[in-house]
């Protein structure tokens, strides 16, 4: 039987890379190079399916431009690089990477809050550069983690992971904000309370983004927003760049309207606003939150697994682990 043609739209693991090519013909991007949306057109021509991540934009022009094309597997659990909707009116199978990544997420969430807390990267620029000459009883205070109320928009897996690691580990008192509220059999064990949008800005010590981007997400955290925090709060996205407006949060937390801030993901990143990069108090990393090896590892193995189903290969051809939009299997 003639192997059908993926494009592999990433450098990933040899090992997953070489499972791929058991079952198709792959044309892989060994040089990691990122693909302006022509090239990734072009590129999946004839292409049955796509191993994207989330720097590559699926959107229905392209859809339109790849007839051939049947799934698409992001490595990721967020999809709002996929226009879905859009795939669903093709019959495109769309995939992502739930579960795999929480675990190691919410360890990031959570370091990242604590180091914007704790002022870490900032007292670590101030050691290095030399300046540290003497002890004093003010230098570098922050605000406790332990004991504080810690704030979740989009209780969600993730957010959940979060929840149990502030009210377990260091006794928080968690509230959170939802589309929809959790059944108390989620809620009691964390002590967990539902609050309304304006009151979690609030009564946020530590305010944890954790929502899936989308137009109702756009600027969820906007100079509104910021306007009702605690001026000793900390705020942390590790959700999407977009979620916050991130000119405005530069701006309070250069007037120190809020204390600080954790960020993993920015709008236009890679490219990061640059009054950010000039403010003091806020930790920046590189969309780092699910980079352990074995959780990257679980999820490139996981989008394979997608792929390799998706078209009909391996022991779960046409039922793939973690479809988005199961509807279009029933179609085939
Ligand atoms: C990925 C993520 O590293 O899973 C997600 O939604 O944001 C990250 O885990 C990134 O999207 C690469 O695909």
């Amino acid at each position: 039987m003639m192997k059908s043609e993926v494009l592999v739209a990433r450098k990933v693991f040899p090992p997953v890379l070489e499972r791929l090519r058991r079952h198709f013909e792959v044309e892989a991007n060994e040089a990691d190079t990122i693909w302006d949306s022509a090239e990734l057109t072009r590129r999946l021509q004839g292409k049955a399916g796509a191993f994207t991540t989330g720097s590559e934009r699926i959107d229905g022009a392209l859809l339109a431009a790849c007839p051939r094309l049947r799934a698409v597997c992001n490595m990721a659990v967020g999809y709002n690089n996929i226009d879905v909707d859009a795939c669903t009116a093709r019959g495109v199978l769309v995939t992502n990477t739930p579960e795999v990544l929480t675990e190691t997420t919410a360890d990031f969430g959570f370091a990242l809050m604590m180091a914007a807390a704790r002022r870490m990267a900032e007292s670590e620029r101030f050691l290095r550069s030399g300046e540290w000459k003497k002890w004093s009883y003010d230098m570098f205070t922050g605000s406790d983690v332990h004991g504080s109320t810690l704030a979740i928009l989009g209780m969600g897996r993730i957010g959940q992971a979060i929840a149990r690691r502030g009210a377990l580990g260091f006794g928080m008192k968690v509230i959170y904000h939802n589309r929809a509220r959790l059944p108390a059999a989620v809620e009691a064990p964390l002590n967990a309370r539902y609050v309304e949008r304006d009151a979690l800005f609030r009564e946020a010590d530590h305010l944890l983004l954790v929502v899936p981007y989308s137009p109702a997400s756009h600027h969820a955290v906007g100079a509104t927003e910021l306007a009702l925090m605690k001026p000793t709060a900390t705020l942390t996205n590790i959700a999407r760049g977009g979620v916050v407006d991130d000119a405005a949060l530069a701006q309070a937390l250069r007037e120190r309207r809020i204390a600080a801030a954790g960020l993993d993901v920015f709008e236009g990143e890679p490219r990061v606003h640059p009054y950010l990069l000039a403010v003091p108090n806020v930790v920046l990393t590189p969309h780092i939150a699910s980079a352990t090896v074995a959780t990257r590892l679980a999820m490139a193995d996981l989008a394979a697994d997608n792929l390799i189903a998706a078209l009909g290969c391996g022991p779960h051809a046409g039922r793939p682990p973690t479809p988005v939009n199961p509807g279009v299997l029933t179609g085939r």
